[in-house]
């Protein structure tokens, strides 16, 4: 039995060798990064409690690795080829998402760790888009396009290689993995050469300029990597400063007390100059860098309800700044609770459930038959928010793992100028993407729905609360 490097150990090391190439070849990423540092760190300083609950969740020492990037592909083939491709780091596609409607000609998924273990050690995913060429309405144009990527091979045969080695064997060992590593990174390398000339570009770039992107080029460039940081609003505040121009808004809800879905911005994309096939020289933009700040996972209630708000927020906030577009959220979010406890009863959002340390006193009781001490209690009728309301349980918000339509479609368009923002008439084809990638896409809303339904299966089996327990004390009090 050959041993493997596990895909979450692979996974680490890409994600660190793609910040690595991305750092040197994008300098103000690299400044970015220093900003967002020195934010965390001076909100760490000023809130030492925030510290103690990282340093508890082992967060302090991942604080600094990124937490997602992004890439657009142009055809089914390299969609699919990136599942292979990601599987072998542990990575699987979760979500699907429509930009159609908000004028950007993609849909997309984000190939992420699932559980919790693996997120836990390095939660690096990807945001993949898949052009949708269909709605290129010029036949001529959408023609030669398919053609020009028909005729590129996004991977390098030893990361094809490595893929089959991993998918016949079911691992890679620690060599293989590094030179996997390697291989694969060049998927997502810079190239400073286009595959199309000068007048083909132009075609491509007229008819949105995110075509012309994802067309003319020899692979998926990596277009952006997202750190975490701990105060959002404070690093679009200071990004001017570090001669870095942000985009106009953060996306997302608003600042709250209780942090809720997922919070953006960015900054703008750079000019990179370009050598055309015809040798023409000229320009593109592409790669930026972003910051997240993650909250709590929303149950589809909870969703429908932000959803809404959101919409409202964004009428009324047309054209603002930054900081009165957050005065308007704030106004509108005053709707959603924003308490731990009021939106757990209102199922708006999603609980991991766990013992307290009187919560474990009460299931070593329950195990060793003597329950004396609770005799004053009728276990039979107390639920999950009487054993809350008693300190047993402990309710932890999970966190929102996943993406945001609205706000992905505005960080696209920070980066496309003025192209159009109306949306294209073809509506959501999830079957189209689901059968392009050669796979289902996993709903994101189940897997937060079951972590939380077996954490608390977990806590009332422990407490002897769940309805196979009770049957059992129930007899136990009769015999
Ligand atoms: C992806 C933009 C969306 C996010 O974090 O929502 C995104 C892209 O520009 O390719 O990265
Ligand atoms: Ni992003």
């Amino acid at each position: 039995m050959p041993s493997f490097l596990s895909p979450d150990a692979i996974r680490d090391r890409f994600s660190r060798a793609m910040s690595a190439m991305y750092q040197a070849e994008v300098p103000q990423y690299g400044t970015l990064l220093e900003l967002v540092e020195t934010v965390n760190r001076e909100a760490l300083e000023g809130d030492p409690e925030l510290a103690a609950r990282l340093e508890a969740h082992d967060d302090l020492a991942r604080l600094g690795v990124e937490r997602h990037g992004a890439i657009r592909v142009g055809t089914a083939a390299e969609l699919a080829g990136l599942r292979r491709l990601f599987a072998v780091m542990g990575m699987q596609p979760v979500g699907y998402y429509d930009l159609a409607a908000a004028g950007v000609p993609v849909h997309s998924t984000a190939f992420r760790p699932v559980d919790d273990a693996a997120l836990a050690r390095n939660p690096f995913r990807v945001f993949t888009s898949l052009l949708r060429l269909e709605l290129i309405e010029d036949t001529q144009l959408r023609e030669r396009a398919a053609d020009i990527l028909a005729s590129r091979q996004i991977f390098t045969p030893e990361a094809l290689a490595l893929i089959e080695r991993h998918e016949a064997q079911g691992g890679l060992s620690e060599e293989d993995a590094e030179r996997f590593v390697a291989a694969a990174l060049e998927t997502f390398r810079w190239h400073r050469e286009a595959t199309v000339d000068w007048p083909t570009y132009c075609a491509l770039h007229d008819q949105h300029r995110l075509i012309a992107d994802v067309v003319c080029f020899r692979g998926p460039h990596i277009n952006h990597l997202t750190p975490r940081t701990l105060d959002i609003d404070a690093v679009q505040r200071r990004m001017p400063q570090a001669g870095i121009t942000p985009k106009a808004v953060i996306e997302g809800p608003p600042r709250r007390a209780c942090p809720i879905l997922l919070r953006q911005t960015s900054f703008k994309a750079l000019e990179e100059e370009i050598r055309f096939a015809d040798l023409q020289q000229g320009s593109h933009s592409a790669r930026f860098g972003e910051i997240e700040q993650r909250g709590m996972a929303l149950t589809p209630a909870g969703r429908e309800r932000y959803d809404r708000l959101l919409a409202t927020a964004r009428e009324r906030s047309q054209g603002l700044d930054n900081a009165a577009h957050q005065q308007v959220l704030d106004d509108v979010f005053t709707a959603f609770p924003d308490d731990a406890a009021q939106l757990r009863r209102h199922g708006l959002a999603y609980f991991d459930y766990r013992l307290t340390p009187a919560g474990e006193a009460v299931r070593e009781a329950t195990e060793s038959g003597e329950r004396a001490d609770l005799a004053v209690v009728d276990l039979a009728t107390v639920d999950l928010e009487a054993a809350i309301a008693r300190g047993w349980v402990s309710a932890q918000p999970i966190t929102y793992e996943d993406f945001l339509p609205v706000s992905a479609a505005g960080i696209f368009q920070s980066n496309l100028g003025d192209a159009r923002s109306d949306g294209y008439a073809g509506h959501a084809n999830r079957d189209d993407f689901e059968q392009a990638l050669g796979a289902e896409v996993i709903d994101e809303l189940a897997l937060y729905a079951r972590r939380e339904a077996a954490s608390r299966q977990r806590v009332m089996h422990a407490l002897g609360l769940d309805a196979q327990s009770t049957e059992g004390l129930g007899s136990a009090a009769s015999g």
